[in-house]
């Protein structure tokens, strides 16, 4: 191989292992619905990348068969979704722990708080059940994802933990563990 065929072939793997990078730097997670039997039926999908603008992650949602309206939206600790067992009942998705929160505030202040950094911007739910419009979270890293679970829940979310803790969401409607 001639000196200038082997350059331009370097040049070529380096193009590729670049745009690989890229690509990597999306993380799609797979939603399951839980049921309160502890079931998980598959429900569409929830795609990470990095805000445009370098600050906070994006989650396009690609989800239907949903309630409408706003839902609690998250980032729970474990990597988990399996129902978790409290005074011999089925609790749906309690193996993925509490809100995200490396930073130990123990408070449920929302996107753009000072509390848990799991706490994302409500998704919303059209009218006919899809879910489509994207979510900025923009105290979030890319690295802050891996190893974690994304949980949507039944109820809405007012970013305070009064009146009720954890911003009222309620029970867990779909999960999804982030590889
Ligand atoms: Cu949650
Ligand atoms: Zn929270």
């Amino acid at each position: 191989m001639n000196k200038r065929l082997s350059l331009t072939l370097a040049a070529a793997l380096t193009a590729a292992a670049g745009s690989a990078a890229l690509a990597a730097d999306s993380i799609t997670i797979s939603m399951d619905q839980l049921a309160a039997d502890g079931g998980m039926t598959p429900a569409g999908i929830v795609v990470a990348t990095p805000a445009a603008d370098g600050k906070g992650v994006v989650f396009k949602p690609e989800l239907k068969g949903l309630p409408p309206g706003e839902h609690g939206f998250h980032v729970h600790e474990k990597p988990d979704c399996g129902p978790a067992e409290k005074d011999g009942k089925k609790v749906p998705g309690g193996n993925a722990g509490g809100h995200y929160d490396p930073d130990k505030t123990g408070r449920h202040a929302g996107p753009t708080g000072d509390g848990h950094l799991g706490d994302l911007p409500a998704l919303v739910v059209a009218a006919d059940g899809t879910a489509t419009a994207p979510v900025t979270a923009p105290r979030l890293k890319m690295s802050d994802l891996s190893g974690r679970s994304l949980m949507i829940h039944a109820g809405h979310d007012n970013y305070a933990d009064q009146p009720q803790p954890l911003g009222g969401g309620g029970a867990r409607m779909l999960c999804g563990v982030i590889r």
